[in-house]
């Protein structure tokens, strides 16, 4: 049995990195199945697996999935209450930001960072474009920087056509399973051909593919990187994952609202009128952010209870 990592997935054939065979294309074994999980797919990027190499015909069975450290979802379809695992064991998560061309709303960020925090995934901010910035898009660039990193995430200010803090990229995304994520015609896919040429991925995919039909399965592509690490890129995949939030413990991840919630007067404060809430009073007085509460409170409009 050799042991890999599954590095692309149409959900009937699964593409293998086995440590001792290279690339394999496999299938599943029969009946395969993982314990405890209503998923439309038992196998996905990221995922360590056990499979059978058959030299003869240069493929390969899987017959196990090993333990994942953590996998996102995001339900099949609206209605149902099965969900598409999109990828297993990711260390990091990237959202991909640009101040013009096109402008990424706050709330978009927003939304990336709380799903990141309900799954316990480290995320970072990035910021491209640089090159196409005058005064009025650095100082807004600044004041976005200055705001998310006093919560606690960094941001690295890039730009991929002048190769800018590309080297800080390389540096992060050694070694490591990364998510990236963001609005359309940020640059995501411009990165990953600067960092790994022979990728030779097609840029401004824009109404293709993905965006016909009332619902197009999409599988996202885990990239192996030349100096180690593998990058997941999400095209087709809006949002990041689905995770189960409920509402009262939506601002449990909005770090800053979660930490100055402990001093409202009631434990079960939503912080949306109540009497005593400590945190509509840091946003009066301005140590909390205007427009993350601003987002929280979106979040909080959402009609279903759960977040998707
Ligand atoms: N000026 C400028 N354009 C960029 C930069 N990075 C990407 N682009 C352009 O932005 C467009 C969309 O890029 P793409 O990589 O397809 O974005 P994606 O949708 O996030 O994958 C393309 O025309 C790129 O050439 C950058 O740093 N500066
Ligand atoms: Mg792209
Ligand atoms: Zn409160």
């Amino acid at each position: 049995m050799d042991k890999g990592i599954v590095i692309k997935s149409t959900g009937i054939r699964y593409r293998v990195l086995g440590e001792n065979t290279g690339i394999i294309e496999c299938t599943l074994k029969g009946k395969f199945r993982v314990k405890e999980l209503r998923t439309t797919n038992p196998v996905a990027v990221g995922d360590n697996v056990l499979f059978t190499f058959d030299p003869a015909t240069n493929t390969g069975v899987i017959n196990e999935v090993l333990n994942r450290k953590n996998y996102i979802l995001r339900r099949s379809s609206n209605l149902s209450k099965q969900a598409q695992i999109i990828a297993a064991n990711i260390d990091q998560a990237f959202i991909f930001i640009t101040i013009i061309l096109p402008e990424t709303p706050l709330e978009f960020i927003d939304r990336f960072l709380i799903t990141a925090e309900a799954y316990r995934i480290p995320a970072k901010v990035i910021i491209n474009k640089t090159d196409l910035y005058g005064d009025e898009e650095f100082a807004r660039m600044d004041h976005l920087v200055s705001l998310y990193s006093r919560i606690g995430y960094e941001c690295i200010k890039i730009s991929v056509t002048e190769g800018t803090n590309l080297e800080t990229i390389r540096k992060l995304l050694a070694n490591r399973i990364t998510l990236i994520s963001g609005n359309s015609g940020v640059g995501k896919t411009s990165l990953l051909n600067a960092l790994d040429p022979s990728l030779n991925l097609k840029t401004e995919e824009i109404s293709g593919y993905h965006k016909q039909g009332k619902h197009v399965t999409t599988y996202p592509e885990m990239h192996r990187m030349p100096f180690g690490g593998f990058v997941i890129d999400t095209p087709g995949i809006r949002g990041f994952g689905v995770v189960d939030m409920d509402k009262n413990e939506i601002y449990h991840f909005f770090p800053e609202i979660f930490t100055t919630a402990s001093e409202c007067r009631f434990y079960n404060c939503l912080h949306l009128d109540e009497p005593g809430c400590a945190v509509r009073k840091s946003v009066e007085e301005g140590s909390i952010d205007f427009f993350r509460y601003r987002s929280y409170l979106s979040i909080m409009e959402d009609d279903n209870s759960k977040y998707r």
